[in-house]
């Protein structure tokens, strides 16, 4: 069953996975090359085995597929995921006139009155990019991220590509072809000006049988944190186009190159594999929803989500 793809890889990398350091210092599991394959007709998969929540994985991905790359949109719908990127800039900018941040995120883990002034610097900051549209236009931008290589790619003449509409086209007029590719890896980018280069980085969509599968490549995969959401958030992205194109749902292959679990994850993992997965959720989308670029939140509905309780585990950063 679906979920099995996922609690397989977890059991292979703890038994396997050859000890590897790693940029953020905590030391991995890791192994190199893997591949799940989720059935979507199956259900959605959304894990079971814990509880994933999946409005952050929802609002993330409309704010992807308009081309957003300003945390505005994520913090007027309560998603916090990228809030320390867009803090970064701001403390390291000349306008900021508060405490020394230096080091935030390591520091806010092993200095109790640090981390007192760092909560109360980011909720100003938040609350400040929430009611200010000059102040977020200029603080609340991350850069290039995924939306700007999806809906906006610069060429080196100067002028935009927009992969993300240019490949939803080609699946209506040309389903056959073999070039349906979305690249968010953009070599120019990614040294000059992204502090976290794209996980995933690369993604493919195939139809056969009036059905749409898309095959994802992640170069970098944090198997307890970040994987579970990387599941949905594609799943729900080829639900999405499959129902603009008038297509059924295929298969989501996902594709991991360094497929690592933290050390300080394994207890939590291991708690999550003696669990029995549930029946999987479904997804409804309106009816009335015409165009990938017009999804609001409420065209989409998870039906059905049950789950065993969330795990909680220290995120490196
Ligand atoms: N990571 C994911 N999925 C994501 C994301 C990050 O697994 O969508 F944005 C993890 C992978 C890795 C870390 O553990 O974040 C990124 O670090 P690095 O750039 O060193 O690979």
């Amino acid at each position: 069953k679906n979920e099995q793809a996922y609690l397989d890889l977890c059991e292979k990398v703890l038994d396997q996975g050859t000890t590897k350091e790693d940029r953020t210092g905590t030391g991995t599991h890791s192994i190199f090359g893997a591949q799940m394959r989720f059935d979507l007709q199956e259900g959605f998969p959304l894990l079971t085995t814990k509880k994933v929540n999946f409005n952050l994985i929802a609002t993330e991905l409309i704010w992807f597929i308009r081309g957003d790359t300003n945390i505005q949109y994520l913090l007027k719908n309560n998603n916090n995921i990228w809030n320390e990127w867009a803090f970064k800039r701001w403390v390291e900018s000349d306008a900021y006139q508060g405490p020394d941040m230096t080091d935030f995120g390591n520091r806010s883990l092993t200095d109790q009155a640090f981390n007192e002034q760092y909560q109360a610097e980011m909720q100003s900051f938040k609350e400040r990019i929430v009611s200010d549209d000059a102040f977020a236009k200029k603080y609340g931008e991350l850069g290039p991220v995924y939306g700007k290589q999806w809906r906006e790619w610069k060429t080196s003449t100067n002028e935009t590509i927009d992969q993300l509409k240019d490949v939803i086209d080609q699946i209506k007029t040309n389903p056959d072809s073999r070039r349906h590719i979305v690249s968010a890896w953009n070599p120019e980018d990614v040294p000059k000006n992204m502090a976290l280069p794209p996980c995933h980085a690369l993604f493919q969509f195939y139809v056969a049988d009036g059905k749409l599968s898309c095959q994802l490549y992640q170069r970098s995969a944090d198997i307890f944190l970040g994987v579970p959401f990387n599941i949905a958030s594609y799943a729900l992205l080829t639900h999405l186009i499959a129902h603009e194109c008038g297509l059924e749902v295929g298969e989501f292959v996902h594709t991991l190159g360094d497929a690592h679990i933290y050390s300080n994850h394994v207890d939590q993992i291991k708690e999550q594999l003696s669990r029995e997965s549930l029946p999987l959720a479904k997804i409804e989308l309106n009816p009335e929803l015409k165009s990938v670029f017009d999804v609001e939140l409420d065209d989409i509905t998870l039906k059905d989500y049950q789950s065993h309780p969330a795990i909680k585990a220290p995120i490196a950063v």
